[in-house]
């Protein structure tokens, strides 16, 4: 595989001002004819008349310059692309190649999902279809006629404007679409087929009426009002937060059940995973309503960010990404409880990127070479991007900085542009000196922020100090720019001084706040300022009152968390060196006490601080995750909180009790995560009460996060009511694949017996379809996440199953392979015999003929 450096980017030689592609949809075969009108780059005249065009998998049926088929001679065709030659400085391309999109089990390029056609092509989907410069600084206007059996695909979609279309003989027709944009190729879409729809429209502020149109396959309509809303509400929310108006007469989504990605942002035809979309009360969670609308924001969203403006090269992928998810974060933060809509924002990048930035896939945000492009798509480019975006916000000042993104907006619209052209359009509008800052996009890795902070005569310094550890490649880190929130509170919880930032731009820096009475609490890194490891030594008498006072929710939970992790740790240790579990701690007993006697009335804030450390969280605060000991600390102290306050509890859960009439918004969706937690802690006392009152909930739910409830708190309670409702779950959700994926991730999750096998069972059940991702997802994902106890059983049958589905799905979609050898490819994280049992199974992956996609992975897991 061929490994390609940022260092190496050269603008392109030819550029192609207009693109007319013509489909011709046939059983069996697609033929697509390809016209380009194509000149020479201005920027590099006298550079040579030899083109690189990628192309993969396709049949080349003819190729010709100005009409006149290419001399064998300036023709060089490999199994990625083909050099052209000698080729005049203006001209026009004719290409003819044919696809066979039924067999495209990849996901990528034109293939088919159920009874559509569609197409994926970021990164570089597009080379798939026809042969092209697959890269995103090649920007041009298309045109698209799509032609195909008018019974068997009655809709025919692409980008832009619907400018002709009828039939065309022999039960056929066609549909011709304009795009007025210049967008790179990774923005190209099209659908063909027999879809229902559901209708609305959107009048942007300055009049402009826009015919909004989501299409899914037919029964699945009612599935889709949420998502529609989303879309308008997130139209609305970009006019009045950011003055973007949407620039087309149409925007159309279309659902697909087969989709490697969340969902796709192509001009004006987003395609989205059903999963992304589908969200009725009868199936999908609050967490789903919630993830459907954040999406469809974000893809919305990129229109300005991605497409308007869009990455010279893939390296700058967070240019669009991180700018897009900070945009969707502000947008959730405006539309549910603001403190948990963070702390979901913190957990994530606390649970998923700190471990990647500690792994063997570390790199930096912007990142400086890659094998395959699609591995790249990762928590780092996205979270981290975005935690990024969100520091120069806060150091600007919110409008300061809207203000900064409309100024870069201006600047480079219609272009392709790198994220050092973004950083300096934020410099020129805010005036920031961001030079140092530049550091966070070039270093991979999690800065460790060490403070400490001592009080006398009225004085409090608080010293913070900075180092980050090596990661791969890059052994030596410089000193980051990180800002860092502070604010100081007295015993009675008052604010002493407000929260302000501080910059440390040095190693060490001491910052002395004065004329203070008494000691304060000090509250630092509020929200998390930065994506830094905070080690800070607070006293738990100090955390009891953050976490009653501080004016910052994210503080309250951050302390409760802080407070949970010390007993947890002690658990780990104790149950490591056999000694007897510990006392639960003092201070979280004491906080526990007085969250349940004065909870706040942000219902799933109470929740959150409810609900102890993720498994994650807990093996990350060790050099070594002993997962036996982490699952036994945290069952431990759950089951303890349980037992200690089971009155407190039964209380919470009567008052939480769901009482029908099911609607999704904050105050609703807070009291059914309340009664969930609630129930969650109960069932660890596995009375027969409980498991009755688990089985009357799902009984009566009237919407699927009450089941779900329900069905989670039976999870490690075998018996007859668990698998009542099991039963009745699979039966009645039988037609529901994105349900069922529910269901599969159950049974994976479920320790006893075993589990291995019963999850091969489920890989051969005809509920589960191995060329569906998320199917794979729910099934190999959730068992890998969701049953830590089973994947890294002893006799490593886990990890056996894991390396097995990676060679197999390895053959069809390497980039969801890849995505799975990721999961093995942190093995050194792990004790022994964790990290053996993994590595020995990421080597037999390894000996297999791979694909570039797991190939890159693996060999960074082994390296
Ligand atoms: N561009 C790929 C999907 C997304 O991040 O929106
Ligand atoms: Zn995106």
């Amino acid at each position: 595989p061929q490994r390609k450096y940022r260092s190496d980017y050269q603008a392109s030689i030819y550029l192609i001002d207009r693109v007319s592609l013509d489909f011709d949809i046939r059983d069996g075969s697609t033929r697509v004819t390809a016209r380009h009108s194509v000149r020479r780059n201005p920027q590099l005249i006298g550079t040579g008349g030899r083109w690189w065009l990628d192309g993969r998998d396709l049949r080349l049926v003819s190729i010709a310059v100005d009409d006149e088929p290419v001399a064998d001679g300036a023709l060089e065709v490999s199994e990625t692309g083909l050099w052209l030659n000698g080729l005049p400085d203006r001209f026009t391309l004719t290409v003819v190649t044919e696809i066979d999109p039924d067999r495209n089990l990849s996901l990528e390029g034109l293939y088919r999902s159920d009874d559509m056609l569609c197409t994926q092509c970021e990164a570089t989907g597009f080379s798939r279809i026809t042969y092209f410069p697959d890269r995103p600084d090649v920007m041009s206007r298309y045109t698209t006629r799509v032609e195909a059996d008018a019974e068997r695909y009655p809709v025919l979609l692409s980008n832009g404007n619907c400018i002709e279309s009828g039939a065309a003989g022999e039960g056929r027709h066609y549909a011709v679409y304009e795009d007025p944009f210049a967008k790179p190729c990774y923005l190209f879409a099209l659908v063909a087929g027999d879809l229902g729809v559901i209708r609305d429209t959107f009048t942007t502020t300055s009049g402009r009426e826009v015919a909004l149109a989501l299409y899914t396959e037919h029964g699945n309509e009612d599935q889709c009002h949420h998502a529609m809303a989303s879309l308008k509400d997130a139209m609305a929310w970009d006019e009045a937060t950011y003055g973007l108006e949407y620039d087309l007469d149409s925007f159309v989504i279309v659902a697909v059940g087969s989709f490697n990605m969340g969902a796709m942002e192509n001009k004006s035809l987003n395609i989205f995973n059903t999963a992304c979309i589908f969200a009725h009360q009868d199936t999908a969670t609050d967490s789903d309503f919630a993830r459907v609308r954040d999406v469809v924001a974000h893809e919305y969203f990129h229109n300005y960010t991605g497409n308007r403006v869009t990455c010279r090269d893939w390296f700058q992928l967070s240019l669009k990404e991180g700018l897009t998810v900070y945009r969707e974060h502000q947008f959730a933060i405006d539309h549910g409880s603001p403190g948990v809509t963070r702390i979901e924002q913190v957990r994530m990048i606390r649970d998923v990127q700190f471990p990647e930035d500690a792994g063997p896939r570390a790199h930096p945000v912007r990142p400086e070479s890659y094998v395959e492009m699609n591995n790249f798509y990762t928590i780092t480019v996205y979270e981290k991007g975005a935690e990024l975006i969100r520091m120069m916000a806060q150091m600007a000042g919110r409008e300061a900085f809207t203000k900064a993104v409309k100024h870069y907006l201006d600047k480079h619209d219609g272009q392709a542009v790198t994220i050092e052209d973004f950083v300096l359009a934020i410099e020129e509008s805010t005036g920031l000196d961001l030079a140092q800052f530049r550091h966070w996009y070039a270093f991979a890795g999690t800065p460790r922020l060490r403070v400490s902070s001592r009080f006398a005569d009225g004085r409090l310094s608080l010293e913070l100090a900075q180092a980050t550890p090596a990661t791969p490649g890059q052994e030596n880190k410089p000193n980051f720019d990180i800002p860092v929130s502070v604010a100081l509170f007295d015993d009675a919880g008052q604010v002493v001084r407000a929260p302000e930032i501080v910059r440390l731009i040095e190693q060490r820096e001491t910052f002395v706040f004065d004329g203070l009475a008494a000691e304060p609490t000090v509250s630092v890194l509020r929200g998390l300022t930065a994506p830094v490891r905070l080690e800070f030594d607070q006293p738990d008498d100090a955390l009891v009152r953050l976490m009653a006072h501080d004016s910052d929710p994210v503080s309250r939970w951050d302390a409760a968390q802080s407070l949970y992790m010390a007993t947890l740790k002690a658990a780990v240790t104790a149950h490591q060196n056999d000694e007897p579990m510990p006392a639960l701690g003092e201070g979280m007993m004491t906080a526990v006490a007085a969250l349940l006697a004065d909870p706040p009335d942000d219902r799933a804030l109470l929740a959150e601080m409810l609900t102890v450390p993720s498994a994650t969280q807990i093996g990350e605060a060790f050099d070594a995750i002993d997962v036996a000991a982490v699952e036994a600390a945290r069952r431990y102290v759950k089951r303890e909180i349980a037992a200690r306050f089971e009155a407190e509890l039964e209380r919470l859960a009567d008052a939480h009790a769901p009482s029908g009439g099911y609607v999704f918004d904050q105050v609703a969706a807070g009291r059914r995560r309340v009664f969930a937690t609630a129930l969650d802690y109960l069932a660890c006392l596995d009375t027969p009460a409980i498991r009755k009152r688990a089985q009357a909930v799902y009984d009566a739910a009237d919407n699927m996060t009450d089941r779900m409830a329900a069905l989670n708190a039976l999870q490690d309670l075998p018996g007859e009511e668990r698998e009542a409702t099991r039963a009745d779950f699979a039966e009645r959700f039988a037609d529901q694949p994105l349900v069922m994926d529910k269901w599969l991730r159950l049974q994976a999750a479920t320790e006893d017996g075993d589990t291995a096998a019963r999850v091969r069972d489920l890989l051969a059940d005809d509920r589960f379809d191995f060329t569906n991702p998320n199917r794979v997802r729910a099934l190999v994902g959730g068992f890998v996440r969701g049953n830590p106890l089973g994947f890294h059983r002893a006799d490593r049958a886990g990890y056996a199953l894991v390396a097995d589905e990676i060679l197999r799905l390895d053959a069809i979609n390497p980039q969801l392979a890849a995505a799975l050898a990721g999961l093995l490819a942190p093995w050194r994280r792990y004790a022994e015999p964790y990290a053996g049992g993994m590595r020995e199974a990421l080597a037999r992956v390894g000996e297999a003929d791979l694909s570039d996609n797991t190939r890159e992975i693996v060999d960074a897991g082994l390296g």
